[in-house]
């Protein structure tokens, strides 16, 4: 396999003294951590839209990365895509990708070719993940591009813009348990408004609500086992996104029962948009037993958009990773890289040294992790500033034992009361210790 990308051979772990940019220092695939192997921890899978469809436009200016894959139909090229695909992920070691509908095989004028158009690609796509072992983290729908979805799709305010979105996710959908996808992501670009003057949003929520559930039901019914994601990002491309945050999402999915099949996939660059951190994200959606899958990427906070950058972050990826180990690791879900190599860095080999960076970012992260872990001082710190809630009054409260009366007879009792420090520079010091070693 040497096609598409012939300046670049198989990258390989070369531990931490190497010097060639082309191999991995930190990602050994095969090494032991915590019981698993890195392989089996990180789930590393590649993003069809950013890797293989787009080309660096931005709002200023035209693509710069030639896309073609050497053909001008664009079946042929679509063709050469997945190719593509493969050998990159074969060259990187990468053992997943996510793709949405759009990105594999263009749209036609209507339905019913651009279905068969996608019918065909999954057949090389089935093909080429036989040969390879490669496998689909998830599967999704583009229901932001095409102008039918100005007003949103799931929330549109026409029916039958509502049925269009319905069809795409009905056959996106076949697409993914076609392909063995082990999931299947919401997330909702023009789900959203610019403006409430224009807006029912009891509605849209309520109709969100309907187009997820109708998915969850035929998924099940093709045989479907994976696990349902919404992914959380606040605004852009509408200035209000219904999936705002972790937070939001929990509470929707629970108000509309849809909690048993969905989990969420947090993406580090929507968090931060969100004006939460990263961790921040992950830990919510881990301690309601919802930590899914994540889009593992960066933003810059200098820039007010979402960026996409190939995660460099050493500290968030070790967050990251301790959230990951202490919700137990990941089932159906994994780390995809939802992030592109800058506009400027244009050249073939540079989607390479993105993909490394960002592998041996999160590989780092996971050792620094189970570091934080093992070492056991920052979850005893934690243990021992809760432990007045272990025993007496405090297991006493947790059971449900004391009434607020009784509270204010030893509150007055008491006369009042001391509590301890909280310590963060002593621990953000033995944290800095840790990392460095
Ligand atoms: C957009 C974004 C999407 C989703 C899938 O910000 O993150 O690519 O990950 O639709
Ligand atoms: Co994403």
């Amino acid at each position: 396999m040497n096609a598409f990308y012939p300046s670049v051979g198989k990258i390989r772990y070369e531990g931490s003294r190497s010097d060639n940019p082309l191999s991995f220092r930190h990602y050994d695939p095969d090494a032991v951590i915590a019981g698993r192997t890195m392989r089996e921890h990180l789930r590393f899978a590649m993003s069809y839209w950013h890797t293989m469809v787009a080309e660096g436009t931005d709002m200023f200016g035209v693509g710069t990365v030639d896309k073609h894959y050497g053909a001008s139909d664009p079946m042929e090229q679509a063709r050469n895509k997945a190719r593509a695909a493969f050998e990159l992920m074969d060259k990187l070691d990468i053992d997943f990708y996510c793709f949405h509908d759009r990105d594999i095989a263009p749209e036609a004028d209507n339905l019913t070719e651009t279905n068969r158009r996608l019918d065909q690609i999954a057949d090389l796509l089935a093909e080429l993940q036989q040969a390879s072992g490669k496998r689909v983290l998830w599967g999704t729908a583009n229901l932001f591009s095409h102008p039918r979805y100005r007003h949103g799709a799931g929330t549109a305010c026409t029916a039958d813009v509502f049925a269009f979105a319905a069809a795409q996710v009905k056959k996106a959908l076949e697409l993914t348990v076609r392909l063995g996808g082990a999931g299947y992501v919401f997330w909702g670009g023009r789900e959203g408004y610019e403006t409430l003057l224009n807006t029912n949003m009891r509605l849209e929520l309520d109709n969100l609500a309907r187009l997820m559930r109708m998915a969850v039901d035929y998924a099940r019914s093709i045989g479907f086992k994976g696990d349902f994601y919404v992914e959380p990002k606040p605004k852009e491309p509408t200035k209000h996104q219904y999936d705002f945050d972790a937070a939001t999402v929990i509470g929707f999915l629970r108000q509309y029962r849809l909690d048993k099949d969905f989990k969420l996939n947090i993406e580090a660059n929507h968090a931060t948009l969100a004006g939460h951190s990263f961790q921040h994200e992950l830990r919510l959606a881990r301690i309601n037993g919802m930590l899914g899958s994540i889009d593992a990427n960066q933003g810059d906070l200098l820039l007010g958009w979402d960026t996409d950058q190939f995660p460099t972050n050493i500290y968030d990826a070790a967050w990251c990773m301790y959230e990951v180990l202490k919700g137990g690791g990941f089932s159906n879900g994994g780390l995809n890289f939802d992030a592109k190599a800058r506009r400027a860095s244009s050249s073939l080999e540079d989607i390479f040294y993105g993909y490394i960076a960002g592998m041996d970012t999160f590989a780092l992260g996971l050792k620094l992790a189970d570091r934080i872990i093992q070492d056991g001082r920052l979850d005893q710190f934690i243990t021992d500033r809760y432990a007045s809630w272990n025993e007496g009054l405090g297991a006493r409260i947790r059971a449900g034992q004391v009434s607020l009366a009784e509270l204010e007879q030893i509150a007055l009792a008491k006369g009042d009361v001391e509590t301890g420090s909280g310590r963060q520079e002593y621990l953000e010091t033995l944290i800095n210790n840790l990392i460095i070693g």
